[in-house]
């Protein structure tokens, strides 16, 4: 796809990348909700709790304050009066609408999260992800590859994530994307990042030695800035230094690793 394309698509599909909701926003959210709720029902609680344990205090003296007007049952014999059960009613039929709606709520979000928005109105860029021992390739629709993540900022981001060796998990923390990448299987994930800047990318799967270093950058660029480094990339051949095949960048990390595992880099 030329840049020519990329440009032209963008502006024909009506939802650009900044009107859809990011993961990182969806999270975000449930976390505030979860912890709005939490924080309300621990004060209730704990609200309730000192209340009472105030009002029924022991004063010290041996008479009963409420002996007018409660009838204390005696031993051996079952409490009577009670208002039939309305407090324990309430409390289970208040708990239950709240957490019914909760789970409703947030499978609804989730599953936002697992389907991405509608293609159909996206123009989602595409990118293949390829796990290998020990980093990983980024394959842009027209066939360039890199190690450095690079995705352009306000832009649905589809990454189609797959190994060429073992199990290894694809992750950028912070934009609230991970997926596993298995050998002879794609799975796909998706995000869109609002701001620019460089974020990390890790592996999440124990693969091996040089597990810990699987991480890379992405790079996250002004959408003008994407369209002229995109349109510098016409193969895997042009755009030079980044380009580096699988077995070439394995040998590189597996020669750096022992090095710097031991605390003593060349
Ligand atoms: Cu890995």
């Amino acid at each position: 796809m030329s840049v020519a394309t990329i440009t032209c698509t963008a502006s024909v599909f009506p939802l650009h990348g900044g009107d859809i909701r990011a993961p990182s926003a969806v999270f975000d959210q449930i976390f505030e909700v979860f912890l709005l709720l939490g924080t309300a029902v621990g004060v209730v609680v704990v609200a309730y709790t000192m209340y009472h344990a105030l009002k029924y205090r022991d004063d010290g003296s041996d008479e009963d304050p409420y002996a007018d007007k409660v009838e204390r049952p005696q031993m051996g014999e079952m409490p009577t009066g009670g208002t039939g059960g309305r407090k324990v009613f309430y409390s289970f039929s208040i708990s239950a609408v709240i957490v019914v709606s909760l789970i409703a709520w947030t499978y609804s979000q989730l599953l936002y999260i697992e389907q991405g928005p509608d293609p159909a109105q996206t123009d989602a860029l595409e990118i293949d992800v390829e796990g290998y021992r020990f980093g990983w390739d980024f394959i842009y629709p027209n066939g360039h590859t890199t190690n450095t993540l690079y995705v352009p900022q306000d832009r649905v981001v589809r990454l189609q994530v797959t190994s060429t060796d073992v199990f290894h998990n694809f992750g950028i923390p912070e934009l609230r994307v991970k997926t596993d990448a298995v050998p002879g299987q794609h799975t796909s994930a998706w995000f869109t990042a609002n701001e620019t800047g460089t974020y990390t990318a890790k592996c999440y799967e124990l693969c091996g030695s040089g597990h810990s270093l699987m991480t890379t950058d992405v790079v996250v660029m002004p959408q003008d800035e994407y369209e002229e480094w995109y349109a510098g990339t016409n193969g895997t051949d042009a755009g030079g230094n980044e380009t580096a095949t699988a077995a070439e960048t394995g040998q590189r990390i597996a020669a750096d690793a022992p090095a710097t595992i031991g605390g003593a880099p060349a």
